[in-house]
């Protein structure tokens, strides 16, 4: 590498994040980055941003897209470094560190001090919670004093907007006695499934059920319920919607997302796909399409990424393979 290169590999701007408390400072950092800032173990106890944290990241670019879909960073990139919607090596526009302050109103000493190292920042705000919150208006007024100008607001949490849609279905639940003689946490659960459907959200009721006491068969018994006892309609999953959430997690190529889309087209054209959980088709159907394209992945990574198990992956994966005769690499 030249001295010229080197230098230019160096982060030369501190981008900061501003906002109020648990708005999504952090995680949004760590997608762009790939890093969780906040390691003390204080606030990994306490779940809140304490001191300061850094985190770099370099931003890619297709030449042929338009934007925003030609920007990458290293964190979201396919690992080829091609563009994930054509293909194009990407090519390197700089490296930029993140300077991630807590929004909590006793720590505004600290983003203050964070905010003097900023040459521009990210207002998070989340659009779950009624705007402005206190510590939203006092960082953007912070930023201003201290000289910030470059500012981006980002609203984040835009998936969980349908809390009120969840809130109704929950509410129906109660009118129809639902609740009766069932926890709570599982009525409400399946009420988040059932929400998620509505809106084709890839969720698994497995990850669901994850954030409960309840278990995996009571959230889902509930579901059924629901539907039936307080006619809940919701549309027939689809395991082409998994596909993408799945391939950007294992950071897999345009192409190979492409690929699994259509192995699952076959699929249910072969009528492959009936009672079959959609999840585990879409892992499969990665997986496969993964291998045909040279970017391999394990079972096991597959099976993380879209939250089904390994076993299952593995079936779906045999039957697909076997019943539309696919063709894959031979191992070498
Ligand atoms: N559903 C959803 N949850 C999110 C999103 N972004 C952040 N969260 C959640 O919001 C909570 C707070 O996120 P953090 O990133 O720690 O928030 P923060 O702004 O850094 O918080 P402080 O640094 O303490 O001010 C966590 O439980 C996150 O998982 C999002 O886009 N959607
Ligand atoms: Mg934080
Ligand atoms: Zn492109």
């Amino acid at each position: 590498m030249s001295v010229d290169e080197a230098a230019r590999k160096q982060p030369l701007t501190n981008i900061g994040t501003a906002g109020h408390v648990d708005h999504g400072k952090t995680t949004l950092v760590e997608s762009l980055t790939g890093i969780w800032t906040a390691k003390h173990s204080e606030e990994l106890k306490r779940g809140i941003t304490l001191k300061i944290g850094y985190a770099d990241a370099t931003i890619y670019k297709c030449p042929k897209c338009p934007p925003p879909q030609a920007y990458y960073t290293n964190a979201t990139a396919p690992r080829d470094l091609r563009c994930r919607y054509c293909g194009s090596p990407l090519e390197f526009v700089r490296k930029v560190s993140f300077v991630d302050v807590p929004g909590h109103e006793m720590l505004m000493s600290v983003m203050l001090s964070g905010a003097a190292l900023m040459d521009g920042a990210l207002l998070v705000i989340d659009a779950s919670k009624k705007c402005p919150q206190p510590q939203t208006l006092e960082h953007f007024k912070a930023l201003e004093i201290v000289g910030v100008r470059n500012v981006i607001v980002v609203q984040n949490k835009i998936d969980i907007v349908s809390k009120e849609r969840a809130l109704e279905i929950y509410k129906k639940a109660l009118e129809s006695n639902l609740v009766r003689g069932r926890s709570i946490e599982s009525v409400m659960a399946a009420a988040v499934y059932a929400a998620c459907r509505e809106l084709k959200l890839p969720r698994t009721l497995d990850e669901i059920a994850m954030y409960t006491r309840a278990g995996r068969k009571d959230v889902a018994r509930c579901y059924r319920l629901l539907l039936r006892e307080a006619s809940i309609k919701v549309p027939l999953p689809n395991a082409a919607d998994f596909v993408p959430r799945i391939g950007s997690y294992l950071r897999l190529s345009g192409q190979t997302i492409k690929r699994a889309i259509e192995i699952l087209e076959q699929a249910r054209a072969a009528g492959l796909t009936a009672g079959k959980d959609p999840a585990g088709l879409a892992a499969a159907a990665i997986y496969i399409a993964a291998l045909q394209n040279g970017e391999i992945r394990t079972q096991k990574e597959v099976a993380r990424a879209a939250k089904v198990t390994e076993v299952t992956v593995r079936n779906r994966y045999k039957e697909l393979v076997k019943k539309l005769g696919l063709k894959l690499p031979v191992k070498k």
